[in-house]
């Protein structure tokens, strides 16, 4: 009998805010396409350059460039990336952080420093065709990687085996079967016999667990962060999320900013109607936003729990969605399919609206090793530091 490692290596996937912005020179070349379409936020924007300034005072955030248009793609030089991004090592912040003199971990109180993922980068192409010529990176990879810089998520087909997937979902319900686990209802009508989500099973289902650390995950992962990645959080479902559209950003997120990935493996097909995840390509681009930007106490959560986020933070990104006109996809997903997205890209769970469909699905986030993991909206530090 083949280990469940041993299992689960046997198939492949077939595709495989500085603080001021004087310390920025302007880069006239990268002027992002939001900026170029005269969006919304593009009234505090920078002339000619990539950094911009949301509305509120002494907030500065980098916004992630454009990469060309599939046109002026042809030529692209390849340019050595400043670091070397495909050997997994941790992130060293530019400017350093003391965390024992820091009690509130918020976006605002960090520098607003490098170095940045290497597929956010302006000049991300150059860097991915540098690594396809020096065979670090083999074509489907530098595919992903390039998909990744213009949409801020992949999707890689048909990861897993059935039965492994199976063997895991099973694992996992006999943890529920015998009161182990209890997943809250969270009844979408009344009588819902399909149980709702759950935090972190991985602590409690080492099948999970050992999903979570799958090599080939781990190594999409730290291939488009471009750094050595830890597994942090887990979710289980066996239906539809319907949570508001979001950015993980504002719920975990990393100094030097946007080393998370999330990644979501389908344990079934996802019809429509079982409230499919929806995501918003290429939203990843937009600003950050974080709690202060929409006006979120730091006391908020432990005043009044989700009230002020549901209140201020919801409706904003939705108006901005409006705004600036985005379109969404839903992962249609065949049972083995992941998607991995970015930190920063705009998705949730579409509202169910066929009680007789499931969804079930595990979502696992990852953090990039040596950043400082906080989570805005709370203003607390990650347990991955404790
Ligand atoms: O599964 C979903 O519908 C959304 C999950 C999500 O937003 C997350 O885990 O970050
Ligand atoms: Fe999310």
């Amino acid at each position: 009998m083949k280990s469940f490692t041993d299992r689960l290596l046997q198939k492949s996937p077939t595709t495989d805010d500085a603080t001021t912005l004087s310390a920025r020179p302007a880069r006239t070349e990268n002027v992002t396409a939001f900026a170029r379409k005269g969006l919304a936020w593009a009234e505090a924007h920078v002339p000619g350059g990539t950094w911009a300034v949301p509305r509120l005072k002494n907030v500065a955030r980098r916004v992630i460039p454009a990469p060309p248009a599939a046109a002026d793609m042809v030529g692209v030089q390849p340019k050595a990336p400043p670091r070397p991004p495909l050997t997994p090592a941790p992130v060293v912040a530019d400017v350093p952080i003391d965390l024992a003199h820091m009690t509130v971990y918020r976006a605002e109180y960090f520098p607003d420093a490098g170095p940045h993922p290497w597929l956010d980068d302006p000049e991300a192409e150059s860097f991915i065709a540098y690594e396809e010529q020096e065979g670090r990176l083999k074509p489907e990879d530098a595919a992903l990687c390039r998909y990744w810089a213009r949409n801020g998520y992949v999707i890689l087909p048909g990861v897993f085996e059935h039965d492994l997937l199976d063997h895991v979902w099973a694992a996992y319900e006999a943890k529920i079967d015998t009161g182990v686990l209890k997943p809250p209802p969270e009844a979408q009508f009344q009588g819902d016999p399909v149980p709702g989500r759950l935090l972190d099973p991985h602590l409690t289902v080492p099948e999970i667990s050992d999903l979570m650390h799958h090599p080939v995950l781990l190594g999409k992962v730290q291939m488009l962060l471009g750094a050595s990645c830890t597994p942090f959080q887990s979710i289980s479902g066996h239906k539809a999320s319907q949570q508001a559209i979001h950015s993980d950003s504002i719920h975990m997120t990393t100094y030097p900013t946007g080393y998370l990935a999330a990644l979501w493996i389908a344990f079934e097909d996802i019809e429509p109607g079982s409230g499919p995840l929806e995501y918003y390509p290429s939203s990843h681009r937009l600003p950050t936003i974080y709690s202060r930007e929409v006006g979120i106490s730091e006391t908020a959560i432990r005043e009044s729990g989700y009230q002020e986020f549901d209140m201020k933070y919801t409706p904003y990104i939705r108006k901005r969605i409006e705004e600036v006109g985005l379109a969404p996809q839903h992962f249609h997903a065949r049972k083995g399919d992941v998607l991995i997205w970015h930190a920063n890209l705009l998705h949730g769970g579409s509202a169910r609206t066929d009680f007789t469909k499931t969804r079930r699905a595990l979502v696992f986030h990852y953090f990039a090793q040596g950043c400082v993991c906080y989570h805005d909206l709370s203003a607390s530090l990650s347990r991955i530091h404790v």
